[in-house]
């Protein structure tokens, strides 16, 4: 099949896209619901209807926009990705996934190539745990793995939950509609940047997934006495920053002591009250992410930051409360989609190389209802989660040519 991939549309589309920011260009920041969001869902609705697809969203807005297969009766596929962004991100992460997708539709539409399976482009609401704490909300839902009682008990800054966030992002139906049946998909992969240095580093094209690691998010609330920073002399201190500075090494020291570099932890976020410089910390908030592609080592890491913690604040007299966010296992992608990515990227002319990936992804969980796969395409010096994030139109053209004929084998 002679596929013509118009990476200046896709490019230009990006372009676009990373417009709808709440942070200066290059940077990128679009949480979930905001107006930018909105202004990006709209843009991409756009989109999609202009390329003939068929558009619903679901009461989180997870948005499905399907290209009709020929044989209507046989279960269909599914391609996708998010497009929220971290605060202070890059344009990539999440959308050459979407963008990506619409761009293989439209290749294989010009190549007269018609598939007998439906095939939608899954749009996934808040990959990114930004606003609610939690990641992959939007597919967690769909995978009926976030129930729509524990998605009702979440809260963001503002004691908003997400029911009332979706209505007033104009989003009706009723949460209890979005879980998917078992079997509702034939199989499902996603186009997504590698958030590493290994196929740069390598010289390698495309990124054929086998697992994605599993992720674990703690907050430990610390809580001291405060007081009058000249005051109170040193001796009688109950000082919460100081004992959340020693714990904050401590989750560094579980994952370097882990015995494997597949082990990352890394404390992203530290709340202090009242964050006066002459106001003894009383009450610090910190947030861990802990994960690794092994379980059991992730789960020891986890215990092994709740002793250190225990013992930090024992011999502190500062009070402690740990709370696990989420704890999700690792998940395996597909063999017959693993071979469907590699025999796509050999049609394609391009180089390949299993890979586990160390960021999780909504294929994290669409991997609980569907068999599975991701491609990666490198990006520069593997960076991501930052404004200089990059990937080359080279790599992207490649990486979409691979995802119309990996659709192409999976629709039929
Ligand atoms: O954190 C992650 O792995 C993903 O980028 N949300
Ligand atoms: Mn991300
Ligand atoms: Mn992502």
């Amino acid at each position: 099949m002679d596929l013509t991939i118009d990476i200046s549309r896709l490019w230009g589309e990006l372009e676009t896209l990373a417009a709808y920011s709440d942070a200066p260009a290059p940077a990128v920041t679009r949480v979930l619901y905001t107006e930018v969001d909105r202004g990006a869902r709209s843009y991409l609705k756009e989109l999609f209807a202009q390329a003939g697809l068929a558009v619903r969203e679901d009461a989180l807005g997870n948005t499905f926009a399907r290209w009709q297969g020929t044989e209507a009766d046989l279960t269909p596929v599914a391609s996708g990705s998010h497009i929220d962004a971290i605060p202070h991100s890059g344009r990539f992460d999440g959308t050459v996934g979407v963008l990506g997708a619409l761009e293989a539709f439209r290749a294989l539409t010009a190549a007269d190539f018609a598939p007998r399976r439906s095939i939608d482009l899954i749009l996934f609401t808040a990959e990114e745990p930004t606003r609610f704490g939690l990641g992959c909300l939007g597919s967690k839902a769909l995978a009926g793995v976030l129930s729509p009682s524990a998605l009702r008990a979440l809260r963001d800054d503002e004691g908003k939950s997400p029911d009332q966030a979706r209505r007033e992002a104009g989003f009706g139906g009723q949460l209890e509609e979005v879980a998917l049946p078992d079997g509702h998909y034939h199989a499902f992969v996603e186009l997504h940047i590698e958030q590493g240095p290994l196929l740069e580093r390598d010289g390698v094209a495309i990124g054929v997934v086998e697992a994605i690691a599993a992720p674990a998010t703690l907050r430990l609330t610390l809580r001291g006495e405060g007081g009058h920073a000249g005051a109170v002399l040193m001796p009688q201190r109950k000082d919460a920053l100081t004992a959340g500075a020693e714990i904050t090494l401590a989750v560094e020291a579980a994952a370097k002591g882990s015995g494997s570099t597949d082990s990352v932890a890394t404390v992203g976020i530290l709340d202090v009250h009242p964050r006066a410089v002459n106001s003894i910390p009383s009450e610090v908030v910190l947030t861990a992410d802990v994960r690794d592609i092994d379980l059991e080592r992730r789960d020891r890491m986890v215990a092994q930051i709740r002793e250190a913690a225990t013992r930090v604040v024992s011999a502190r007299g500062i009070e402690l409360g740990l709370e696990v966010i989420n704890a999700d296992d690792p998940a395996r992608c597909a063999p017959e989609v693993i071979a469907a990515v590699r025999d796509a990227a050999t049609a394609a002319g391009v180089s390949s190389t299993p890979l586990i990936s160390r960021a999780y992804h909504d294929a994290s969980f669409m991997a609980r209802i569907c068999p599975t796969g991701m491609i990666f395409i490198p990006c520069r010096g593997g960076v991501s989660h930052r404004p200089d994030e990059y990937v080359s139109p080279a790599a992207l053209e490649a990486g979409v040519r691979v995802l119309a004929r990996t659709l192409a084998r999976l629709a039929g």
